[in-house]
């Protein structure tokens, strides 16, 4: 995989990329991150990359010539790779974004900062727009940060764990159920007795009513999308009966 990322603060990139797993797929050659400075291909003396926006109003606007040049001086002219723009407008980033994403080897991202890009480049330009979610931030960046992390874990190998992000196939669309580990006892606080019974099919069994009681309470809005087998359906029904309280 292989990400050009555009942007007026390329340093701060840099330790994230050092210090996580990221770096190990980038020595293994699984990961190559290219960081781009906007402003180095700003022509003007100031190498000014906003501007006032047209019509008045507040804040400023990413301005297309260095925003364009860089992309097409990088990538040519058409770029010959998606090109992402991070922004609060574009869709939300899912997991099942993510895995469409990563079957492509060459990405490019751009992060903005100010108040928003020139529309030209969201229309001649970008071929998505992603947003990481509904909260504002001050830039693209931590949200391009996001987006490379998730599709690098989907790289086969660069988890190093040889099942890797395969396993995540095996999740349900459902919130996991309660994990624990040693010591037995913890301030007096217990692990579950049927994790201790040695029995795997109890277990099995506690741990998918956990998973199926935790989505009800904290995530609803999964148990739509999530595979459900006759007897989780049995199980969320009698759930609902002793605390009624959430829409299925
Ligand atoms: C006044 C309207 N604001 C939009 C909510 C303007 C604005 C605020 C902050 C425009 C850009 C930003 C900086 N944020 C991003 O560039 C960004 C972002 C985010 O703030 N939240 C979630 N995902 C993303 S992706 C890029």
């Amino acid at each position: 995989m292989h990400f050009d990322v555009f942007t007026l603060l390329p340093e701060v990139f840099e330790p994230y990329l050092a210090a996580s797993i990221m770096q190990r797929a980038v020595s293994n050659r699984l990961l190559e991150v290219r960081l781009h400075n906007i402003r180095d291909w700003a022509t003007d003396r100031h190498h000014t990359t906003d501007d006032t926006p047209y019509g008045g109003g507040g804040g400023m606007v990413m301005k297309p010539d260095p925003v364009f040049s860089a992309v097409e001086s990088v990538l040519g002219n058409p770029p010959g790779c998606p090109v992402i723009l991070m922004t609060p407008q574009g869709e939300p980033f899912t997991q099942k974004i993510a895995m469409k994403l990563a079957e492509y080897d060459h990405l490019a991202l751009i992060c903005g900062r100010y108040e928003g890009f020139d529309e030209r480049i969201r229309e001649h330009l970008a071929t998505h727009e992603l947003s990481i979610g509904d909260y504002v931030l001050t830039g693209g960046e931590l949200p391009a940060l996001v987006v490379m992390d998730a599709l690098t874990r989907l790289v086969p190998g660069a988890l190093g764990d040889p099942d890797g992000a395969t396993d995540d196939s095996h999740a349900s669309g459902l919130l996991e159920y309660p994990h624990y580990t040693r010591p037995v006892e913890y301030r007096g606080w217990r692990v579950p007795d049927v994790l201790l019974s040695g029995n795997h099919a109890e277990i099995a069994r506690w741990r998918r009513q956990q998973a199926l009681m935790r989505t009800l309470e904290r995530r609803p809005d999964l148990l739509k999308t999530a595979e459900l087998t006759p007897l989780d359906i049995k199980f969320i029904n009698s759930m609902q009966k002793e605390q009624p309280d959430h829409e299925v």
